[in-house]
């Protein structure tokens, strides 16, 4: 893992991107909640390694699919009420799935797997991994983060026909014909930059309007720790900038528990922060309660909402680190995975913004919000327990009135540190080189106060070709091109990218 921990040592070993706790390979009955599966917050056999801001776990499901059990899409789908708003229309008469609603996955990429493989489905945008020109194929996924996510949000089997969504064996994520716009920003070990993560939100910006992309939504499954005042944080400035351009931002609170903070940038208070309830493994809702692993803030900053994020079943990117990792033997085929952490109640949340949007298209960012937190259940045991906020109810909040929501928070400069905003988490390469200091991934001085002008206009992207499907080739990021070749070459302390080695890990 190419993390360095500059300070507290014991939590900063981290993937940068929606890490996951690498569960060592223990044979998982399907629907049968594992050892590990009982105990999200601290894995439970010896060696699982402590990888992440938004540290999560993944267990083997295999070929089986029971969209009625515990901790299935199914199931998933109606503890937000997703089935029911599959069942109501729009004002053309569309059945409310997400239709016609891009949402973007800043994450590890997408792997087209079915599901993800139908025509226009996922849109390949962009592909700021180390692995881009690096014989991966654009926009792969070879982490395992990025396909689960997405699969949550927006799987769709070829065999499910038009409102049968909710049939048992329907494999159909919560908002089964949205589109995904795959910004890829880490390769096969999950690591990223800041800056990467930044540049992808900046691309969301400047393209959401592309023809065809309609970019709505944009799904952080990640997170750092918030190490200046959000008002100032570069990573807290981007996601404003992208609510205020008219795109809801969804993030994960992390996965530390407890009265942890919400992770960087879940804990800007514009966007829509979402923590995991946990579903304790069974059908019934009733004894579900706020999983053990989701930060639960402090009273300056508490979750949004929250979504089911225990054991949730997805699928599976073949070959990647998390496959590896889940899987009971090579080898085994296998579509499903089951991740846990607040990364996957986010996307269902994500899932049911776009639903909101397809009936309401007109929504803002800002109200969007309003409705999933009117509309959100209170959890049964947590009914008047203070801070604790509710699970999405999304046909309730279809049935809303629009409300007259503007939140009026001091708007964030990004003037701040980039080195500050990697919340302690570094790049390192091979030779031990550690990116880090008020410098973007490619070693050149930040400088914040020209960035956050391009990032507020959305013209921090140049020289793509509009309307195109949009590879790196050729694009620049305020002034720096991003193509993939220029990977291999980059001079930044000797640095070679395709030389990283995991490095930094700790086991337990
Ligand atoms: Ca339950
Ligand atoms: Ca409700």
């Amino acid at each position: 893992m190419k993390t360095v921990a500059t300070r507290r040592t014991a939590r900063c070993l981290h993937v940068l991107v929606g890490a996951a706790v690498l569960a060592p390979a223990a044979p998982a009955a399907a629907d049968t909640p594992t050892a590990a599966d009982a105990q999200p917050a601290a894995p439970a056999a010896g060696r699982a390694e402590r990888s992440g801001a938004l540290a999560g776990q993944v267990d083997f499901l295999g070929e089986e699919w029971d969209g009625r059990a515990a901790g299935s899409l199914g199931r998933t789908a109606q503890a937000v009420s997703a089935s029911k708003a599959w069942k109501r229309s729009d004002a053309a008469g569309r059945r409310i799935t997400g239709a016609g609603v891009g949402v973007g996955v800043v994450d590890t990429g997408i792997a087209l797997v079915p599901g993800l493989d139908a025509p226009g489905k996922v849109v390949n945008a962009l592909d700021l991994s180390f692995e881009a020109g690096a014989g991966v194929p654009t926009g792969l996924d070879t982490f395992g983060h990025g396909t689960h996510v997405a699969g949550i949000i927006a799987a769709r089997d070829a065999d499910v026909r038009p409102g049968k969504e909710g049939d048992a064996d329907a494999v159909v994520g919560i908002a089964p014909d949205a589109h995904l716009v795959n910004l890829k920003v880490a390769g096969r070990d999950g690591a990223t930059d800041v800056t990467q993560v930044i540049a992808a939100i900046d691309w969301a910006i400047a393209h959401k309007d592309d023809p065809g992309l309609n970019l709505r939504v944009l799904n952080l499954s990640l997170g750092r720790e918030l190490r200046q005042d959000r008002v100032v944080d570069p990573l807290a400035a981007a996601a404003e900038h992208a609510w205020r351009a008219g795109i809801v931002v969804v993030a994960s609170v992390g996965n530390d528990g407890g009265a942890t903070p919400l992770l960087n940038p879940a804990i800007d208070p514009y966007v829509i922060a979402v923590g995991a309830t946990d579903d304790q493994g069974t059908e019934q809702r009733s004894d579900d309660t706020v999983a053990s692993f989701s930060n639960a803030g402090t009273d300056a900053r508490r979750p949004d909402v929250l979504a089911p994020g225990r054991s949730v079943a997805s699928l599976r990117a073949p070959g990647s680190t998390l496959d590896a990792a889940a899987a009971p033997a090579a080898g085994v085929p296998a579509r499903f995975l089951r991740g846990t952490g607040t990364s996957q109640a986010a996307a269902v949340v994500s899932g049911a913004a776009a639903l909101l949007l397809q009936a309401r298209p007109e929504l803002t960012p800002d109200q969007v919000k309003a409705l999933l937190v009117e509309g959100a259940d209170k959890l049964p045991a947590a009914a008047r327990t203070a801070g604790v906020p509710g699970v999405v109810d999304v046909a309730e909040s279809l049935a809303r009135r629009t409300p007259d929501a503007v939140q009026r928070f001091t708007p964030a400069t990004g003037l701040g540190s980039i080195e500050l905003a990697r919340g302690g988490e570094h790049l390192v390469d091979a030779e031990g080189n550690v990116l880090s200091g008020e410098v973007d991934v490619f070693g050149r001085t930040w400088d914040g106060a020209s960035w956050a002008a391009d990032s507020a206009a959305g013209t921090a992207w140049t020289g793509a070709a509009r309307g195109e499907q949009v590879t790196p080739a050729g694009l620049t990021w305020r002034g720096l091109t991003w193509r993939g070749l220029t990977w291999r070459g980059l001079t930044w302390r000797g640095l070679t990218w395709r030389g990283l080695t995991w490095r930094g890990l700790t086991w337990r």
